[in-house]
C-alpha cells in the first residue's frame, strides 16, 4: 500500500539495530579528503571504500549529501558533468571512504560514452583493491539504460560487486515506482557481479536514505 504522500513504504529489510548502526556511522564527522584526477593521486588504499557511479545528473552528489545530512558537502548542479574528479570523503574518522565519481553518458552516443567515460574512473573501479561495492545510481524515471548496462558488463568482467540504487523516486507515483523496481530487478537478474537487492531512494524526500546508511554500515 502506498502512503498518501507518495513516499515508499518503510523498508523492512533492516533490523532496528542495523538502522541505528547506519545512523551512528553517518552522525559522526564526514570530511572532504581530496579530488583525484589521476590514479596516482588516489589516497592510500588503507580502508574500505564505496563508490557512487551513474549517469551525469542522476543524483550521485545529492545522495552523498542526503546520506551525510550535509547539503553542500558534495557539489551538486543542474548542469550535467559537474563532478569531474574522483572525490573522496572520509566517514567515521577513518572507517571508510565514500567516493563521488564523475558521471557517464553525458551528451554522447551510448557506446562511445562508456568508452570515453573517463578512462581513469573505469580503471579505478576495476583495480581498486579496497573497493567494497559500487552503487550504480539509476534515475527512476529513466530506468536502466544501455550505458548503464555497458558499465555493469565491465564490472561483471572485473568481478567488482555493484548494487543498483534508484534515485529521484519522489518524481514517480507509487505504482510507477513498483514498475521501475521490477524492471531494474530483471535487468540485474542474470548479472554475476550484481548485488541482488535494488534500493529506492529520494535525496529530496529522504526516503530510502536510512536504509542505505544501514547497508553501508554493513559493508564496513
Ligand atoms: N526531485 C529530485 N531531484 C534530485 C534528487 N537528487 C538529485 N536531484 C537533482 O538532480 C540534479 C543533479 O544532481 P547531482 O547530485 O548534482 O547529480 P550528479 O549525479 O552528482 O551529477 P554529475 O556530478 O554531473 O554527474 C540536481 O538538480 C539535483 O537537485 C532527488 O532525489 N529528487
Ligand atoms: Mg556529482
Amino acid at each position: 500500500m502506498a502512503d498518501p504522500d507518495g513516499a515508499p513504504d518503510k523498508d523492512e529489510t533492516y533490523t532496528d539495530d542495523q538502522i541505528e548502526a547506519g545512523r551512528l556511522l553517518f552522525a559522526g564527522p564526514v570530511d572532504f579528503v581530496m579530488g583525484a584526477a589521476r590514479l596516482e593521486q588516489l589516497p592510500e588504499a588503507d580502508r574500505p571504500e564505496i563508490a557512487f557511479a551513474g549517469r551525469s545528473n542522476v543524483g550521485k552528489s545529492s545522495l552523498i549529501n542526503a546520506l551525510t545530512g550535509r547539503k553542500t558537502l558534495a557539489r551538486t548542479s543542474n548542469t550535467p558533468g559537474r563532478t569531474q574528479q574522483l572525490n573522496y570523503f572520509d566517514l567515521g574518522e577513518g572507517r571508510l571512504y565514500l567516493v563521488d565519481l564523475p558521471g557517464y553518458g553525458f551528451a554522447q552516443a551510448p557506446k562511445k560514452a562508456v568508452n570515453q567515460w573517463s578512462r581513469v574512473t573505469m580503471n579505478y573501479l576495476r583495480g581498486r583493491p579496497t573497493l567494497k561495492r559500487v552503487f550504480i545510481l539509476i534515475d527512476a524515471r529513466r530506468g536502466v539504460g544501455e550505458v548503464d548496462k555497458g558499465v555493469m558488463k565491465q564490472l561483471d568482467d572485473a568481478a567488482v560487486i555493484y548494487q543498483v540504487i534508484l534515485t529521484k523516486t519522489d518524481k514517480l507515483k507509487a505504482k510507477e515506482r513498483d514498475t521501475v523496481m521490477a524492471k531494474a530487478l530483471t535487468a540485474i537478474a542474470k548479472r554475476p557481479a550484481a548485488h541482488p537487492v535494488v534500493m529506492a531512494t529520494s535525496s529530496e524526500k529522504g526516503s530510502g536514505v536510512e536504509e542505505l546508511r544501514a547497508e553501508i554500515s554493513l559493508l564496513n
